[in-house]
């Protein structure tokens, strides 16, 4: 087929195509929501979300059905995202990074946006970084290859906020937040610009600051990466005026709602700098919903529990490409994960992929061609993995083994008894073994008793379980380097008394 081609005058156009490419690399924007679940979006099923511009995405471009997040929950998620290898590897566990954390993302992990400064690209984030704050900001955005920041470095919940998601101002709320610790700030590059941050506002900034920062890279003609992790739809959910109480889907409905418009602000610039058909924009989320917060949590849809846990819930997202001219419409069933992001990203920027353990598999070919997965397994760990425990449970092909099993609070309020805190660790040996394709539920185990063929399925998977296990090296953990008091952002630091006076 190759050398056919060379023989036509196509060869001389191809390589025409091919260096045109060379000359404008693709600008990639990726969105990443939080503890947003598998049945959230009107794409996904949901019947009362108002998400048409992810809707859009979804419609002209490709939309996966079997994609994975590495963590059921935050911090080690993203640490995933962002590295292209497993959180155990970097030491992003057990649990979320707090304000006051010592340790982050270590810095001699290469990010996608160290991947891509080499080749020129402009790199910004706009949102929840979550990866560490430390001493004098030794593990912000600006740390790890970003050029510019605007945002919260870590959940929203994680300071007194709850008052200050309320809209109106004087309206009764439900919950609260992290009281006696300091309040949330918003930063700007490597300055707290305002504290406590103004939640109402924050969606119109977090907006400006990721259009202007697109129109601004298509002037100057410099590829650019956006990675916009919004805090939306976290917990306390809320939504400034443009948009509070406009869903039917209540409190959670609009802050989806919110964040859906800033995805249209996005495809609107892109489109005003011409930039829509060389832009690759990928949407997923960090890990499942937060079921205890009942029906103003997210939704897992037909799968099994949600955040804190392995099960489906937890850990299959909604995961969505769209590149016009270059991603033919339409649905893939292929196995893919958060893990591959970063090959697939310097794959189609011809970047040099980090000389480490990758955990990713490019994914191009299903993107451009609607083929075949490279990636043949999965590894769902713990919030708390230890090379004890090791994984909880593995995807092979349309198999999925689990090895242990456990509930959590996060998970609460279902009446699924599985999926509570109150559901203590289990222990599966043989594992328990649902085939996701006929049961994506993990309603019934299949029964190994007079079944070589499960039996041998067992063999390969308990083979590819040891293999993998074998290259994983825990990374220390930087999450047991635990707190220190003074390292909470203030944006008055010589202030006293700490925290009330870190007011800006
Ligand atoms: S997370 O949510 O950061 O999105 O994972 O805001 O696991 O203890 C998780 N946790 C606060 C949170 C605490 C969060 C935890
Ligand atoms: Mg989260």
């Amino acid at each position: 087929m190759q050398r056919k081609m060379d023989q036509t005058p196509f060869a001389f156009l191809s390589v025409l195509l091919f260096s045109s490419c060379l000359a404008s690399p693709p600008n990639f924007v990726l969105l990443f929501a939080d503890d947003l679940g598998f049945g959230d979006l009107g794409c996904y099923g949901h019947p009362s979300s108002l998400t048409p511009n992810l809707d859009r995405l979804a419609a002209e471009g490709l939309r996966f059905t079997d994609f994975y997040c590495t963590s059921p929950v935050c911090s080690p998620s993203r640490a995933s995202l962002l590295t292209g290898r497993y959180q155990t590897r970097s030491g992003i566990y057990p649990g979320v990074l707090y304000p006051d954390s010592i340790g982050g993302l270590p810095l001699n992990e290469t990010t996608i946006a160290e991947v891509l400064k080499p080749l020129g690209y402009v790199t910004a984030a706009v949102g929840k970084w979550h990866l560490g704050y430390g001493a004098n900001g030794t593990y912000l955005p600006t740390r790890q290859g970003f050029d510019q920041y605007l945002g919260i470095p870590y959940s929203h919940d994680m300071g007194p906020c709850h008052n200050l998601t309320c809209f109106p101002p004087d309206v009764k709320c439900v919950g609260f937040c992290d009281i006696g610790t300091v309040t949330v700030p918003l930063m700007h590059n490597e300055l707290i610009t305002q504290q406590p941050v103004h939640f109402l506002d924050l969606e119109r900034a977090y907006s400006d600051f990721a259009t202007d920062f697109i129109a601004a890279s298509a002037q100057k003609k410099q590829p650019f990466f956006l990675y916009y992790p919004t805090h939306h739809t976290h917990y306390p959910q809320y939504a400034g005026p443009e948009t509070a109480y406009l869903s039917p889907r209540g409190r959670y409905g609009d802050a989806l709602m919110e964040f859906d418009s800033t995805v249209g602000n996005i495809l609107s610039t892109l489109e005003k700098t011409g930039q829509i058909n060389n832009t690759l924009v990928f949407f997923t989320s960090d890990n499942g919903p937060e079921l205890m917060r009942m029906s103003r949590g997210g939704n897992s849809g037909l799968l099994k529990c949600g955040k804190g846990t392995t099960y489906e819930g937890g850990m299959r997202e909604p995961g969505i490409a769209f590149w016009p001219g270059t991603i033919t419409p339409g649905v893939t069933h292929e196995l893919a994960s958060t893990l591959d992001i970063l090959p697939t990203f310097a794959g189609l920027a011809g970047a040099k992929l980090p000389q480490v353990q990758l955990d990713g598999v490019d994914m191009t070919d299903i993107l451009v061609k609607h083929g075949m997965s490279k990636r043949e397994s999965m590894m769902f760990y713990p919030t708390d993995p230890s090379e004890k425990y090791s994984m909880f449970a593995l995807r092979f092909g349309t198999y999925k083994a689990h090895f242990y099993t456990r509930g959590a609070t996060h998970s609460g309020t279902t009446p699924d008894r599985d999926c509570d805190v109150f559901a203590l660790l289990k222990t599966h040996n043989p594992p328990l073994i649902f085939d996701l394709d006929s049961d994506p539920s993990e309603n019934y185990p299949l029964s190994l008793v007079g079944r070589p063929d499960l039996q041998s399925l067992l063999a390969k998977i308990l083979k590819v379980k040891a293999q993998f296990e074998a290259s994983m090296v825990f990374g220390e953990s930087q999450i047991r380097r635990g707190a220190d008091p003074a390292l909470v952002p203030c944006c008055n630091p010589q202030c006293s008394p700490k925290p009330s006076c870190c007011q800006c």
